[in-house]
């Protein structure tokens, strides 16, 4: 078991909300340093995709914390509010302010190409990070980096194959739900996927219902009571992210239902934020599939080599591992750095 992404962009000093220029839009006049001219200094604008999760908490705090100007950066910092077309108006806006680079968690895979080809024009490199574009030029992106989707859906299903297996329940006929992720978007893409691999070789798992809860514990918590609602057999359900499995918990319990490793209902999620630790341990939430989130110093990484006219690896998966109720949680979590 290795607990990845050695957690060193954790808790960088200076990372207050001052030290960030608001991207969007016009009416956001940035004053004396409203153009990206800031000397020295280079200028990466970051088009987030929201504050949906504890994720995207760590995530938006990790890039905060690195590009500061003690590291010889200025972070101009847009919440998308989970919306493309936010999105697209804040990479027009830093191609307007002439940033010298762009780096997108883009909400969605599709859609991309125009805003990137005026980047392009602009001669801005754009760097992905998180979620991936589904471009067909991708000489539109210097290099991505981020979780492998898929293969946190495979390790999500061979994990539940085990744990059924160690239960006397490897031959049982068991019944799914999926809390799905922002459809489209390629986490939700991949660990769909990568589950959907596993359910190919056990005939006896059955989906029966899939439904987005769009990344958040509220949503989450919402499509779990309309599954309760609709199937009084549910053995298993996979959410797609910690929040939704905490929305998903709330709403098993308020229909007098267990979950956890004692409980009536399995509940595995991805991420592996604090939170879910917390879970884990309090019994509800059976393993939590990391992804992690600490992009900040990564992207840092490959700007630094393209400054210095290095090549740099254009697909870069980070590794990531997986935790459940039987390991040493509270250990785990004393160190846990999101
Ligand atoms: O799993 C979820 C967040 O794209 C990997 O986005 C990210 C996902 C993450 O909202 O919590």
């Amino acid at each position: 078991m290795t607990a990845c992404g050695s957690g060193n962009s954790g808790s960088g000093s200076g990372s207050s909300e001052g030290d960030t220029a608001p991207a969007s839009d016009e009416a956001e006049d940035t004053g004396s340093e409203g153009d990206a001219d800031s000397g020295e200094l280079i200028t990466v604008g970051y088009a987030q995709v929201g504050a949906e999760s504890d994720w995207r908490t760590a995530n938006t705090e990790s890039f905060k914390s690195t590009f500061i100007e003690e590291n010889g950066y200025k972070l101009i910092f847009d919440d998308a509010q989970q919306k493309q077309e936010n999105q697209i108006k804040a990479i027009r806006s830093f191609i307007q302010q002439e940033v010298d680079y762009i780096v997108v968690a883009p909400v969605v895979e599709t859609g991309w190409e125009t805003v990137l080809e005026e980047a392009k024009e602009a001669g801005i490199p754009v760097i992905l990070s998180d979620r991936m574009m589904d471009v067909s030029d991708d000489s539109l992106f210097e290099a991505w980096v981020g979780g492998n989707f898929v293969k946190e859906g495979e390790t999500c299903g061979d994990w539940l194959a085990d744990y059924l297996e160690e239960q006397g329940r490897g031959d049982e006929e068991i019944n799914m739900v999926t809390i799905q992720g922002t459809i489209g978007a390629s986490a939700q893409v991949g660990r769909t996927e990568g589950m959907a691999n596993k359910l190919e070789e056990h005939s006896n798992w059955k989906m029966l219902d899939m439904q987005s809860g769009e990344f958040t514990q509220a949503k989450g918590q919402e499509v779990m009571e309309s599954f309760l609602k609709s199937y009084d057999d549910i053995d298993v359900v996979i959410c797609e992210n910690d929040n939704e499995a905490f929305g998903a918990i709330d709403a098993i319990k308020a229909a007098g239902k267990s979950c956890g490793p004692d409980g009536d209902i399995i509940v595995v999620s991805f991420d592996s934020v604090k939170a879910a630790f917390e879970s884990m341990i309090a019994g509800d939430l059976n393993a939590t599939f990391e992804c992690n989130p600490l992009h900040g110093p990564r992207v840092a990484e490959i700007i630094q080599k393209l400054e210095a006219g290095e090549t740099v690896d254009k697909i870069q998966y980070v590794d990531e591992a997986y935790f459940d109720t039987s390991m040493d949680l509270e250990t785990i979590l004393a160190e846990r750095a999101y």
